[in-house]
C-alpha cells in the first residue's frame, strides 16, 4: 500500500493542553509521527490541491480564522499558543468578531486543541496528505494510507476541536464526489466519535457515515456519538453510531465491525474512507479499549475483505511507543 505524509505536518506543535484541570504536555505531538514513520517504511509527499477542496467542506469565514488566529493573538501581546476561554453555547450564530479571544470562542468547541504558530501550515498539508492519497486510489490502486497528522475527524464546517482542524476524511470524501464518485462510506474506528465528519455529512444521503467508538456517556466528546443520532432530512438513516462500553476488547470490537461492513455493504459505496485510529490500543494513555497489536491485522483484513476501494486516513492514537508497530500491523493485515 503507497504511503503518504508530508514533512510540514511537523511544523504543528501545539506545547500544552488543558487535561482535568491542568496544562499538561499536548497529547498529539510530533512525536507520534516519528513512531508512525520508523515502523511503515517508505512514503511520499503531498502534491497541493490548494484551498479549494478545503473550502467545499470548511467555511471560507473559519479557514481565513485559522490562518489569521496565531498572528492575531501575537499582536493581542500574547505568548505560547492561541487558546478561547469563552463560548457562545446559547444560539451560536456567525458574528463578524474582532477580539481573538472571541474569534476563538466562536469557532471551537473545547479547550484542548490550540492554535500554535505552524498549526495552519501543519493542517493544510495534514489535508493535503488525504487528497494526494485519495488521488491514488481514485487513479485505480485497491489502497492507499494517509498519514494524516493532525487529525481531523472532530473538525466541523466551521469549528476546530478534539486535536482536530481540517476535517482530512471529509476533505477527501467530497473531493472524490466532486471528482465524479456518486456514493462514499466513511467507517470511524478512533475511539473517539467522529462529530465533526458526522456533523458536516448529517443531511447527506449520498455520505454514509458509520462510527464505532466508546460510548459518549462516559467519554470524549460526550454530546455526539449516540446511538439514536441517525442524520436528518434526506441524511435520516445515512448515519450510523456504534457506541461501546469501556473495557471493549476484540470479540465485542469484531461484533461492532461486522455490525457496521452490514450496514456498509447494504449501501454498497464506490469508495471507502476509513478513518483509523489507533487509540483503541490498551496502552493507550487516554482512552479504555483493549485491542492488542496482534488484534490489529485481523481487524483490518475484515475490513478489506469487502474489496471497496478504501482511502485510510489517520486520525489518532497516543501511545507513542507503540503507535508505530500497530499502526505498521493494521496496514500490513489491510
Ligand atoms: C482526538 B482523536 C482533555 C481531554 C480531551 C480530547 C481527545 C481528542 C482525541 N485533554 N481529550 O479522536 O484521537
Ligand atoms: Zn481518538
Amino acid at each position: 500500500m503507497r504511503k503518504i505524509w508530508d514533512a510540514r505536518q511537523l511544523e504543528h506543535a501545539p506545547a500544552l493542553e488543558l487535561h482535568n484541570g491542568a496544562f499538561v504536555p499536548h497529547a498529539e505531538h510530533p512525536g507520534r509521527a516519528e513512531s508512525i514513520l520508523a515502523a511503515i517504511g517508505e512514503t511520499e509527499p503531498a502534491h497541493d490541491h490548494g484551498e479549494a477542496p478545503i473550502l467545499r467542506v470548511h467555511r471560507q469565514d473559519y479557514v481565513d480564522f485559522l490562518k489569521r488566529a496565531h498572528a492575531d493573538w501575537k499582536a493581542a501581546g500574547r505568548t505560547g499558543d492561541a487558546a478561547g476561554y469563552t463560548w457562545p453555547v446559547v444560539r451560536r450564530r456567525p458574528l463578524d468578531l474582532e477580539r481573538i479571544d472571541a474569534r476563538l470562542g466562536q469557532y471551537s468547541y473545547d479547550a484542548g486543541t490550540p492554535i500554535a504558530e505552524g498549526t495552519w501550515t501543519g493542517a493544510y498539508w495534514s489535508a493535503q496528505t488525504a487528497l494526494t492519497a485519495l488521488d491514488i486510489v481514485l487513479a485505480g490502486e485497491r489502497s492507499a494510507f494517509a498519514f494524516c497528522r493532525p487529525p481531523g475527524h472532530h473538525a466541523g464546517a466551521d469549528y476546530l476541536g478534539g486535536y482536530c482542524y481540517l476535517n482530512n476524511a471529509a476533505i477527501a470524501a467530497q473531493a472524490a464526489i466532486d471528482g465524479g464518485a456518486g456514493r462514499i462510506a466513511i467507517l470511524d474506528i478512533d475511539y473517539h466519535h467522529g462529530n465533526g465528519t458526522q456533523d458536516i455529512f448529517y443531511d447527506r444521503e449520498d455520505v454514509l457515515f458509520v462510527s464505532i467508538h466508546a460510548d459518549p456517556k462516559t467519554d470524549y466528546p460526550f454530546y455526539w456519538g449516540h446511538a439514536d443520532e441517525a442524520g436528518e432530512g434526506p441524511g435520516e438513516g445515512a448515519n450510523l453510531n456504534i457506541p461501546l462500553a469501556r473495557g471493549t476488547a476484540r470479540p465485542k470490537f469484531q461484533a461492532a465491525l461486522d455490525t457496521a461492513m452490514d450496514r456498509i455493504r447494504q449501501f454498497s459505496p464506490d469508495l471507502l474512507v476509513l478513518s483509523f485510529g489507533a487509540d483503541t490500543f490498551s496502552g493507550d494513555p487516554i482512552s479504555h479499549f483493549r485491542l492488542e497489536t496482534e488484534d490489529y491485522p485481523a481487524l483490518a483484513r475484515s475490513i478489506a475483505s469487502a474489496a471497496w476501494p478504501t482511502l485510510v486516513v489517520m486520525e489518532g492514537g497516543y501511545a507513542v511507543d507503540d503507535l508505530g508497530v500497530n499502526v505498521a500491523a493494521f496496514l500490513g493485515g489491510f
